[in-house]
């Protein structure tokens, strides 16, 4: 017999999965690198995700020691 807890915790899990995907139709930056979930790739987040730390400042286009969706886009065009 199922508990109230398990059924609030299945409701809960159900409630993120169409949080994700709502991100997802926004055109949110969803990268496994961006651990901490602010949509962009630290400097630390980076290494930490083994990119090449040469990398970083070329794909950084606009210097704010982030790296965003476009700019992580473009530079993944220039390693093809
Ligand atoms: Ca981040
Ligand atoms: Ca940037």
């Amino acid at each position: 017999m199922a508990r109230p807890t398990t059924l609030i915790a299945l409701g809960l899990v159900s409630a993120l999965a169409v949080v994700a995907a709502a991100q997802a139709a926004e055109g949110r930056f969803v990268h496994p690198a961006d651990t901490n979930k602010d949509d962009r790739i630290s400097r630390q987040e980076w290494t930490a995700y083994k990119l090449p730390a040469a990398e970083f400042d070329k794909a950084d286009t606009d210097a704010d020691g982030l790296i965003n969706g476009p700019e992580f886009v473009a530079w993944r065009q220039t390693q093809d």
